[in-house]
């Protein structure tokens, strides 16, 4: 398809900022398991030595291990050289609504203990504004409806266009993610005050993270469908 491939031109793109002996963070999503098949290859293929990799996801974990990746834990590599991961949404300030692949919060972690994170999308994910895809909230199991009562309070006052919030589902059972958590998708449509909503709701003791990646990006390359790149820092 023609979002396929923007996404693999653009994960082929972000092997450029791949050096022998990195500490990799490996994100989530399709656009991110193109950057974990291409990276196998080029490894195997003695492009690279001693790179290793910390997968944001058990998903992505498997594919790597497929892919001959070599692979670490976050904990074991201290500190990672470069994350590369998806975006649902980029914004011009290249901050990022996550999650839609349900590793928000290992892939922030991740991203934030790396030097340097590097957003890989197809064009389509590049925004003005953010919030039209709705933004994943990570919440604990216990107490959830009252969390999504004051998440639906939070928002009650805040700058956004839609307020409709819904407990992800996988088949007729909530959505459970590699922590153990659940997730709140919410279609906001757009978002005047990302940060202040960020910080909002993570104050809502039940709320673990939110899918906003404010001031985490470093630079962020886009995939078009004709297999060109561009590529913003
Ligand atoms: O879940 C995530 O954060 C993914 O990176 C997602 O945002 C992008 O997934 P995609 O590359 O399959 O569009």
């Amino acid at each position: 398809s023609a979002a396929d491939a923007g996404k693999r031109a653009a994960a082929l793109a972000a092997l450029d900022d791949v050096q022998s002996g990195m500490r990799l963070g490996l994100g989530t999503g399709s656009t991110a398991d193109w950057f974990v098949r291409l990276l196998g290859e080029a490894c195997g293929a003695g492009r690279f030595r001693d790179v290793v990799g910390v997968p944001t996801s058990l998903r992505t974990g498997e594919l790597a291990e497929r892919s001959g990746l070599r692979l670490t834990t976050l904990d074991d590599a201290g500190w990672l050289d470069l994350t590369v991961d998806g975006a649902d949404e980029v914004d011009p300030e290249l901050n990022l609504i996550k999650g839609g692949g349900g590793a928000l919060l290992q892939e922030k972690i991740v991203a934030c203990a790396s030097d340097r994170m590097i957003v890989i999308a197809d064009a389509s994910k590049s925004v003005d504004v953010l919030g039209a895809f709705p933004l994943p909230v990570e919440i604990v199991p216990f107490g959830w409806e009252t969390t999504k009562a004051l998440v639906e309070a939070v928002l009650a006052d805040a700058d956004v266009s839609g307020r409709e919030t819904a407990l992800r589902l996988a088949r007729d059972t909530p959505f459970i993610t590699d922590g153990g958590h659940m997730i709140l998708d919410l279609r906001l449509g757009r978002i005047g005050a990302p940060r202040r909503l960020a910080s909002e709701l993570v104050a809502i003791p039940g709320v673990i993270d939110t899918g906003l990646f404010l001031g985490v990006a470093d630079a962020a390359i886009f995939g078009r469908e004709d297999g060109g790149t561009e590529r913003r820092d």
